[in-house]
């Protein structure tokens, strides 16, 4: 399992084991990681719900940089096994794809019923992986899903004839639990993605059905005993798999069942994003899973027609609220699917959760009314992203508030606002930053050769690398301030508050402007970091290979971090909570959580720049007809990337066109002048070092919102309609399931 570095090495501590352990990279950024934070707080709040996903043999990729461009590198994180799995040799279930479709009759009843048969049948097989709850004997579980042959496959029972093609059907079968998609934010219509998406819900509702069948209680027994939450819209097709089963294979009349369903599942927005909206071809749903097509229809159509009973005659709104989108090729709407299925949608923040129901569901609200659609804000686990990754910060605080209830209340962290304005603690407090600041500087010294000061004003954005986050603003305002030092008189330069602008994200493998964002990025640093003339008063890193490990580093390290999406397009973001809960200050858009981490903290506490999203609609068409255009300061550190100042001219061109040609639909120049004129006032308040630590004491302080543990107590409380159980989820049960 654990290979020493040097042969014969014996392992003397914790922390040298520690080093060697892989991340899980089961998911692509936020979603994923914030499904963990929950997993976490269930537990660790004695509810009683688990995760499930798919263990994947290749996780996320690993992020190689070569010369200044992302490449990708296959992340086989279980080739030295997984010590915190347990494989459930006794839990497997049957997956069918394709196959046929036919009537057959009762011969008891005289009942017709719908067989779906023959096709191809893989195996689902259970592994655990146990998450202690803090301070508690419940134990969490998430149970993945890998794919194999089905037990009947026996490769050495072929006779030559057939070997070629059992070696195809063994590979086909273990190739959907083979590979991540690794797109955020982004979807991918490709049959091997859908495959994984029905494999998790069948092999999850399989194993829901097998526990609730072990209480012997009747089907409408089940919304009270299961609460199933989709976690987006990639596990929708549980609502028709959940339909079929009871219709098809436990024999209920169709609306009973659906009355079932449809109490049983509630549906998690994440993103508003256009492209990031699943819609599936019908002909490649129905080629994969006839049977549920067949369902997906009956379940539209009924839904359909009280809709237009409600509104006899709105055609406009029949096509609107359908889950079917005709067109060429028609296709599966996911989202209007998993609103039809569920009791409750929610948003995953206050603005996110308004904008869904003033335009993706707005249609639907006219159906259903208001109720139906509510906000759950995000939440972050204080476990992980204080006491683990800040364990100094930690000991701090709990040495000053008499112990670590704060870890599973955070509302004990408001006492540390008396503590703000006390120079001892503002001393000590700064100290633990500044230990964390020369951690991440020993890491980028040691694996980027860069030598950056741990005095200087450490301005980070990690995230996934896309266009609605910014990335591509944040460097251009970097070119500017670097011409700006450079247009210094000496006596102003030393004046100057030094800073170090660090990035770190993943671009998908196939997001072309994207991954230029990247070599730009690389390419300013070169430059920047080696002109003396700027006398170290601004280095650029890019971290490669972001990954939850480097966040745990990186995240207390801060002073500032960037959440600067356009307004209207982060849905949330939880990357912004964990800087604050660290005491980093955050400059941001008016978007996703920033603005409710602004209600809790002090909009003193807190950097916020540019349009509001009620405006964004307005500007882009102004952009389209080509009424705006680009701000001066912008102007110029375009035309310095034109002409070659970070490399060939013309390798930049497709990402500079975005502001031309492509309209600037992010709306970068918009946003750009306030966006540098809060990076003045940031810099200048940083050298009031004391004012600055009260702020960043205030932040930890004002957290209590952000807590996963809150979140997870509104979905028990409000949606799932479950209470604490302390004594039904210890390690025991999970082996008896
Ligand atoms: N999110 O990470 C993803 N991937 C998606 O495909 C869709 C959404 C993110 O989910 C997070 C958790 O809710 C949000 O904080 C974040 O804004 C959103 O982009």
């Amino acid at each position: 399992m654990f290979i020493p570095k040097e042969p014969g090495t014996l392992v003397s501590a914790m922390e040298d084991l520690i080093d060697e352990e892989r991340d899980a990279a089961l998911g692509n950024g936020g979603l994923g990681r914030l499904a963990a934070c929950y997993v976490d707080s269930l537990a660790s709040c004695d509810l009683p719900g688990w995760g499930y996903g798919l263990r994947y043999n290749y996780g996320m990729f690993q992020q190689r940089i070569v010369d200044g461009y992302q490449t990708e590198v296959p992340d086989y994180w279980l080739n030295s096994g997984n010590p915190w799995e347990l494989p459930r040799v006794d839990k497997t279930y049957n997956v069918r794809f394709f196959g046929g479709l036919h009537d057959e009759k009762d011969p008891e009843t005289g009942k017709v019923k719908r067989v779906w048969d023959g096709g191809q049948v893989v195996q689902a097989a259970a592994y655990d992986v146990p998450i202690p709850g803090y301070d508690t004997t419940t134990m969490g579980n998430i149970r993945l899903w890998s794919s194999r042959p089905n037990s009947s496959f026996d490769l050495s029972s072929f006779n030559e004839g057939n070997y070629n093609q059992a070696v195809e059907e063994k590979k086909s079968a273990e190739n959907i639990t083979s590979i991540l998609y690794p797109n955020d934010n982004h979807m991918v219509g490709k049959e091997l993605r859908l495959k994984q998406e029905y494999f998790l819900v069948a092999a999850t509702l399989q194993d829901i059905i097998y526990r609730f069948k072990k209480g012997k209680k009747p089907w409408c027994e089940f919304p009270n005993q299961v609460a199933i939450q989709l976690n987006d819209t990639h596990p929708t097709l549980a609502i028709p798999e959940l339909q079929r089963i009871l219709v098809d294979e436990e024999c209920l009349e169709w609306d009973e069942a659906w009355d079932i369903v449809t109490r049983t599942f509630a549906f998690t927005n994440h993103t508003v994003l256009p492209e990031a909206l699943e819609r599936w071809p019908v002909d490649l749903v129905k080629h994969l899973l006839p049977r549920h097509m067949e369902i997906i229809y009956a379940i539209n159509l009924f839904f359909l027609q009280k809709v237009e009973k409600q509104f006899p005659g709105d055609r406009d709104l029949l096509v609107q609220v359908s889950a079917i989108e005709e067109g060429s090729p028609q296709c599966l709407r996911m989202a209007s699917l998993a609103v039809i299925g569920s009791h409750t949608v929610n948003g995953v923040a206050a603005l996110h959760s308004h904008l869904i129901r003033t335009t993706l569901f707005q249609h639907f609200i006219r159906y259903y009314g208001e109720e139906k659609f509510t906000n759950v804000t995000n939440g972050i686990s204080p476990r992980r992203w204080l006491h683990q990754a800040n364990p100094n910060l930690s000991q701090l605080i709990s040495s000053k508030l008499g112990g670590i209830e704060w870890i599973k209340d955070m509302e004990k962290l408001r006492a540390l606002n008396d503590l703000a304005t006390d120079k001892e603690f503002q001393e000590a407090w700064m100290d633990v930053k500044l230990h964390n600041k020369m951690r991440l500087a020993g890491y980028i010294k040691n694996n980027l050769g860069i030598e950056v000061s741990p005095d200087a004003l450490f301005d980070i954005q990690v995230k996934r690398i896309h266009e609605y986050k910014r990335q591509f603003m944040n460097i251009l305002s970097v070119i500017h301030r670097y011409h700006e030092l450079k247009a210094m008189e000496p006596s102003e330069l030393d004046e100057a508050t030094p800073r170090v602008v660090i990035f770190g994200g993943k671009a998908a493998p196939g997001y072309y402007i994207a991954k230029l964002v990247i070599k730009l990025i690389s390419s300013v640093s070169a430059k920047v970091n080696s002109d003396c003339s700027i006398k170290n008063k601004l280095k650029v890193v890019f971290l490669p290979d972001y990954n939850v490990s480097l966040a745990e580093v990186i995240i207390p390290a801060s002073d500032i971090s960037q959440h600067i999406s356009t307004a209207g397009t982060e849905a949330s973001g939880t990357s912004n909570m964990k800087f604050v809960l660290n005491g980093g200050l955050i400059l941001g858009t008016v978007d996703g959580a920033n603005i409710e981490i602004g209600e809790e903290i002090g909009k003193d506490n807190i950097f916020f720049f540019g349009v509001l999203a009620q405006d964004v609609e307005d500007l882009r068409h102004h952009n389209r007809m080509g009424k705006s255009a680009m701000v001066s300061s912008l102007c110029a550190v375009v035309q310095s990337v034109r002409e070659g100042e970070y490399g060939t001219p013309g390798v930049f061109a497709p990402l500079l066109d975005t502001l031309t040609i492509g309209t600037d639909y992010y709306l970068v120049s918009v946003d750009f002048d306030a966006y540098i004129e809060k990076q003045r006032e940031i810099e200048e308040l940083y050298k009031d070092k004391s004012c600055w630590a009260a702020k960043s004491i205030r932040c930890t302080a004002n957290m209590a919102k952000f807590s996963s543990d809150r979140s997870i107590r509104e979905y028990a409380e409000r949606i799932w309609n479950i209470e604490p159980c302390p004594l039904a989820a210890t390690p025991e049960a999970i082996l008896n399931d």
